[in-house]
Formats: structure tokens, C-alpha cells, sequence
């Protein structure tokens, strides 16, 4: 497959590269964290966004690969932003292949220990609720391992999901990441307020922490806040940013 192989010689060149996208607690202002996205900084085509290479390799050992380099760099990042006044969180997408491989816990731990100067719980894995998520009893288990090494869990895309409550249920994750079909036409449409307010309650029943996906006005964050869900990422408080950018944000934010 040639267009794996150009993917392989991309990741041998290094010229992926890491955006980051701001959540903030909206009641407040602060700036609790970032979630990493990557982006493929192609040599002749540009700046690729992740749907035009990640399904080509979603079954391929490559996603691990890729998903070790987001690891890695991620990692590196939070060594460099541990120096700032406000520290933050990186959160990490990992496929479900790389989380359901049978050493995915030892190496996080490898991970951990090739950072000594990272605080785990800097660090955040999304995980995307799917019914590629083989043996929920297993990610489970896992989850609960790299939570006890002081890793936080999130919920992608919650609420999308074929078995959603089932996830809700047997996935001990942290934070439920609110999908943002939920939180567009909030405002005018009376379903999606139904949903979420009923995904506050679910979270409020079994402990778990929210955040807003895809706010993209502030009538949409006012709503979100009155409903109880003060954490936010979207378009209306920043678009995903290399990292000179995002310092750039951060400075001038509020
Ligand atoms: O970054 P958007 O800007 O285009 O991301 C599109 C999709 O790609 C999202 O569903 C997001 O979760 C996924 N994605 C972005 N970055 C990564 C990554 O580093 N690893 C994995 N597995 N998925 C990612
Ligand atoms: O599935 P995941 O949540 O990891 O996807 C993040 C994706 O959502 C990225 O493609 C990112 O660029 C995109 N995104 C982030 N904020 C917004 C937003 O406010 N509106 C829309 N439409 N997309 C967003
Ligand atoms: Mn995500
Ligand atoms: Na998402």
C-alpha cells in the first residue's frame, strides 16, 4: 500500500507535528489544558488535517506507531509548559487498537519513566467510544491501572457512541467529553438541551467530570454554564494552535 508507506517515510522525516486546542473553565477564564490534534505537515500538499490519513492506517500496527509519537511529543510538550505560571494538561487521543494491545499499560509506564520531570496526571488519554472496544472489560482494567500510575481518563465523543450508557457503566473514565453535536443549535433546538441535560445528570450520578466539545458562541457557553458544565473547547475560545501560537493565546487570553 503505497500511501501507508509515504505515511511510514512522513513519521520517519518528522513531519507530523502536534496542534493544541484550549479548554477553559468559561465561568472563570482559566485555562485548564489542551488537547493535542495532530496535523501532517506534508511537504508539498501542506498542513493535512488527521481524517485524510488517520482511516488509512485506523487498522494498520502504524497507528500505534503514530499514536507512540503523540505520546512521546506530547510528553516533551508538558516538560516544557511545566515552566509556565499556569500549568496545564495535555490530553492525548490513542486509538482503541493501541489501548486493547496487550502491553499498552507497561508501556505508559515506560513512557512515564523516560519523563521523570512529568507529573502523570499532566497527562490525559481520550479514548473514542467504539464499537471497536473489543473487550470493555479489559480497557477497564487498563484504565483503572494507568489511573492508579496518576493518568486521567476522558471519554470522547460521549453521547455518539452504540452503547454509550454501557461505556458509562463498565469504563471507569474521569471525564466525559461531550460530543459537539450536542452543542450545536443548543440554542434552538429543545432536544439537544434534553440530552444534555440528561448527560449532567449521568455524570452527576456516577462521578464523573464534563466537558464541552465544539462551543462555538458564547450564548452556546452561557448555556452550557447554567447547565453545570463549566469546562469548554471550541471554536468560540480558540481554534487547535501550534505551539508558538498557543503561547501567543495564552498571553493575550482575558
Ligand atoms: O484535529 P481535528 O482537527 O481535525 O481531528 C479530527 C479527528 O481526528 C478527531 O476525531 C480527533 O479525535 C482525531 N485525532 C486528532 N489527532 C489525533 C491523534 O493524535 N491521534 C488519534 N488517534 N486521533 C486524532
Ligand atoms: O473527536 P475529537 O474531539 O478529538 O475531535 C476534535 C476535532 O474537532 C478536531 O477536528 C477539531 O479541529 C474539531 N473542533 C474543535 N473545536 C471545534 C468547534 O468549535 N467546532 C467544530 N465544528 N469543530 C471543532
Ligand atoms: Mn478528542
Ligand atoms: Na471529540
Amino acid at each position: 500500500n503505497l500511501f501507508l508507506a509515504e505515511i511510514r517515510q512522513a513519521l520517519n522525516n518528522d513531519e507530523f507535528v502536534l496542534f493544541y486546542q484550549p479548554r477553559v473553565n468559561m465561568q472563570s477564564g482559566a485555562v485548564k489544558g489542551a488537547e493535542a490534534l495532530i496535523r501532517w505537515q506534508h511537504p508539498e500538499k501542506g498542513l493535512l488535517a488527521p481524517g485524510y490519513f488517520l482511516p488509512a492506517i485506523e487498522d494498520h500496527s502504524l497507528s500505534v506507531e503514530l499514536d507512540r509519537w503523540v505520546l512521546r511529543t506530547a510528553l516533551k510538550q508538558i516538560v516544557k509548559w511545566q515552566q509556565l505560571s499556569t500549568p496545564l494538561r495535555v490530553s492525548v487521543n490513542i486509538g482503541v487498537r493501541y489501548i486493547q494491545q496487550k502491553d499498552f499499560v507497561t508501556q505508559i509506564k515506560q513512557f512515564l519513566d523516560d519523563f521523570p520531570e512529568v507529573d502523570p496526571s499532566s497527562l490525559e488519554i481520550e479514548v473514542l467510544e467504539s464499537n471497536a472496544l473489543k473487550d470493555i472489560s479489559h480497557v477497564s482494567e487498563v484504565i483503572t491501572e494507568c489511573q492508579q500510575l496518576g493518568i486521567l481518563f476522558a471519554l470522547d465523543d460521549f453521547g455518539t457512541g452504540y452503547s454509550t450508557l454501557t461505556y458509562l457503566k463498565k469504563l471507569p473514565a474521569d471525564i466525559l467529553k461531550i460530543d459537539r453535536s450536542f452543542v450545536s443549535d443548543l440554542l434552538y433546538a429543545p432536544d439537544n438541551l434534553s440530552i444534555l441535560e440528561g448527560i449532567m445528570g449521568l455524570a452527576g450520578a456516577f462521578g464523573r467530570s464534563v466537558i464541552a466539545e465544539g462551543v462555538e458562541t458564547d450564548e452556546q457557553g452561557e448555556l452550557l454554564i447554567q447547565l453545570g458544565c463549566e469546562q469548554g473547547q471550541g471554536y468560540g475560545i480558540a481554534r487547535p494552535l501550534p505551539e508558538d501560537q498557543f503561547l501567543e493565546w495564552l498571553d493575550n487570553w482575558r
